[in-house]
């Protein structure tokens, strides 16, 4: 696919780097992509359709679609059969579910319940992980990128269990698991008394991205979240001499040891000004329509302010988390472009952001500018889409709230630098210890009072 690729790297590389992509067909498959429980599933369907909008489905080895759901189950393989009727791409991904189901409807939001069937559940996931291993072996190399979309809910332990298990299996693979915040009652409650302790266990040294649950548009959430990840798989921020073919994977391995065990992300989209629009016949559908602009300043300060807006709270996929300026950065700009107008759309770009400040405000970021046109439903209109991941350093501001069951009251960040991350035990620790908490007023304890009448003697 003939489509140009442009990165401007901060004030040092002010050299546009441009990179021709060879065809996409002959990139060797190497994603492994994990959806556990139901919105586990569904995030991770959506970011297989958005590989696919990108003809770049053939990176995904295989999708584990674990869902102890027989309703999930069904839903997936009817949308997939559809798919795969259109698209060529794609039909070489092993896909893979729960053979044992114990329970139709999963598990109504218990994570205990899974318990009583524990044994056999295990044995299917050692049965699904073969079955991956086995299809890396056929595709000629271990996955580079394992991505895994979890949560705090009924399949939170079992997402946990085959965490462990595609670890062991895979040594040697930048894993990301893909946590979402739980938001309702339910699930904070299981989470506070029983799901963290277990991730600090099962997740434990991981660098985990960090959503939260949405109660405004959970769809919305999930397709920026899988736009973004597309975004950055497809993206060339790697040296051209890295052998790496998972970008995702090369900024994973560049952002994880700067974050305290957790990464954020933050999604703009924005309607795109359209001036042009022209016909690309030889493609499959979702490539047939292009925005074309002329080389006005609009669309670079229109960039330029998208670009900025990563920063907006609203922009975070995750609530009250901070990141330190002098950490890397990198930012992933799709736009719905020919690829010929990307390169000058994007120098543009470039030539405006090194006016703002931006790359004093963030001293170690690289942009990296990629044409795509992502479906949005029905609507004809064309968005840019602006992606950036960071690594998050100290308290989890949501994470100390869900534990304590109340709002934080202390401002966050007084314990940055700290590793908090799954397995630090970071959030666990006794009030007392705890600089974010409030110390225990003993005084407040109930007395026991068989105690205060019995003398020893
Ligand atoms: N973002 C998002 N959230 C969802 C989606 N479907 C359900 N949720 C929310 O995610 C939370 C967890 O629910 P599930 O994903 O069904 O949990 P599960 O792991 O499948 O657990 P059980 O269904 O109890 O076995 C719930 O609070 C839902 O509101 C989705 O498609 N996207
Ligand atoms: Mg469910």
């Amino acid at each position: 696919m003939p489509s140009t690729f442009v990165r401007a790297r901060s004030r040092n590389h002010r050299l546009l780097h441009t990179a021709k992509r060879g065809a996409v067909e002959s990139t060797p498959p190497t994603l492994v992509v994990v959806g556990v429980g139901t919105a586990g599933v569904r995030r991770a369907m959506l970011f297989s359709e958005r590989m696919s909008e990108l003809s770049a489905a053939g990176r995904i080895q295989t999708s584990v679609y674990y869902d102890c759901n027989e309703v999930t189950v069904a839903n997936v393989q009817k949308t997939l059969q559809k798919s795969f009727g259109t698209a060529r791409t794609g039909a070489g991904t092993q896909v893979l579910f729960p053979n044992y189901v114990p329970v139709p409807n999963g598990f109504m939001r218990d994570p205990t319940r899974f318990r009583d069937f524990r044994g056999p559940l295990e044995r299917d996931m050692d049965n699904i992980v073969s079955q991956v291993m086995l299809h890396s072996e056929r595709c000629g190399r271990v996955p580079e990128t394992i991505i895994e979309f979890m949560g705090f809910s009924g399949h939170a332990v079992l997402g946990g269990l085959l965490h462990q298990k595609m670890q062991n299996a895979f040594p040697n693979s930048t894993v990301l698991p893909v946590m979402m915040l739980p938001k309702d009652h339910v699930a904070e409650e299981w989470t506070r008394r029983y799901i963290w302790e277990q991730y600090e266990n099962l997740l434990s040294g991981s660098n985990c991205l960090v959503t939260t649950q949405s109660d405004v548009n959970a769809r919305e959430d999930d397709a920026r979240l899988a736009t973004g990840l597309a975004g950055f798989e497809v993206a060339e921020f790697g040296d051209e001499d890295d052998p790496a073919i998972s970008q995702l994977g090369v900024t994973l391995r560049r952002l994880m040891p700067a974050s305290g065990g957790w990464l954020g992300m933050a999604a703009v989209k924005r309607k795109m000004p359209v001036t042009r629009k022209f016909e690309w016949l030889n493609f499959p559908p979702w490539w047939r329509q292009y925005a074309a602009v002329g080389p006005d300043d609009d669309l670079s300060s229109l960039l330029g302010n998208a670009i900025w807006s990563t920063l907006d709270p609203a922009a975070q996929l995750a609530e009250g988390i901070n990141q330190p300026p002098n950490a890397p950065q990198e930012i992933v700009v799709s736009l719905p472009l020919h690829g010929d107008e990307l390169e000058p759309v994007a120098s543009q770009a470039a030539e405006a952001l090194d006016q703002s400040s931006i790359f004093d405000r963030f001293t170690n970021l690289d942009i990296a500018f990629n044409t795509a046109r992502f479906t949005d439903g029905i609507e004809p209109e064309p968005y840019m889409h602006v992606t950036r991941i960071y690594p998050v350093n100290g308290e989890l501001q949501s994470v100390t709230e869900i534990l304590r069951g109340e709002r934080a009251t202390l401002p966050y960040g007084a314990t940055a630098m700290a590793e908090t991350g799954f397995g630090s035990y970071f959030h666990m620790r006794d009030q007392v210890s705890n600089p974010v908490l409030p110390p225990v007023d003993d005084a407040t304890e109930i007395e026991d009072d068989g105690q205060q009448h019995v003398r020893y003697i």
